[in-house]
């Protein structure tokens, strides 16, 4: 496998400066450092900026449903044990939508890896509050301020199935991003790279 073949044709069209372009280049050079052939890797992506990243790649792929990317890939999983299957989705679909699937997930353990996008906003949709975002930030859906506390993705998971490999990296790093990746496709069950990152566009605003 080399880089260039598993890239589309279609260049990302994310914001310049935007770190979803660090997920895609630690997804690609994981796959090729670790030489897995793109026959054998399904990925998932969930909605918003970073399921778009499903133009981006030719591996096989499901741009499945906002919140309902685990599911999915748990499914092609059990079906087929042989392939190796990442879920790529943001913070609104993992922990918002898909909360319940996350926590399900959790506690199985099921062999996927699931990298995340936590930009602590919907940023597709412009910019509305998430549960990654920092109480008192100002969003389009919080213009007085968020309210709530935001959760913590690796504790929560942690809480229902303290064995599972769950870690949150700085999303803006890209050496830190490729190995966790790496560790994460070669760790048999839950797997999760929960990459803290700004939306350029939307979330310079946001209290942290
Ligand atoms: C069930 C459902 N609800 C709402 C939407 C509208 N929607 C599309 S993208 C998006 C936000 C995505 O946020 P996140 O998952 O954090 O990804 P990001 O855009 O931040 O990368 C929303 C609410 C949808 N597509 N499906
Ligand atoms: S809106 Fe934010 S998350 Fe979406 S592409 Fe632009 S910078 Fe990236
Ligand atoms: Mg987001």
């Amino acid at each position: 496998m080399t880089i260039d073949n598993i890239r589309s044709q279609i260049a990302p069209t994310w914001c310049p400066g935007c770190y979803d372009f660090i997920m895609y280049l630690g997804i690609e050079n994981a796959l090729k450092a670790l030489d897995i052939p793109k026959e054998k890797v399904v990925i998932v992506y969930d909605i918003g900026c970073i399921g778009n990243m499903a133009d981006f790649f030719k591996t096989y792929a499901v741009h499945s449903l906002h919140g309902r990317s685990i599911p999915t890939a748990i499914g092609i999983k059990l079906a087929n044990p042989e392939l190796t299957v990442i879920v790529v989705g943001g913070d609104g679909g993992i922990y918002g939508e898909g909360t319940g699937h996350f926590i399900a997930w959790a506690r199985s353990s099921v062999d996927i890896s699931v990298f995340v996008s936590n930009n602590n906003l919907y940023s597709l949709t412009t910019g509305q509050t998430s549960p990654t975002t920092p109480k008192g930030s100002k969003t389009k859906s919080t213009p007085l301020g968020t309210p709530n506390e935001p959760i913590d993705p690796v504790p929560l998971a942690k809480a229902v199935n303290p064995e599972i490999d769950a870690v949150s990296v700085d999303g803006h790093n890209p050496i830190e991003v490729i190995a966790a990746f790496k560790k994460a496709i070669l760790h048999p069950g839950f797997s999760l790279v929960d990459c803290r990152q700004i939306c350029v566009t939307f979330g310079k605003q946001l209290d942290s």
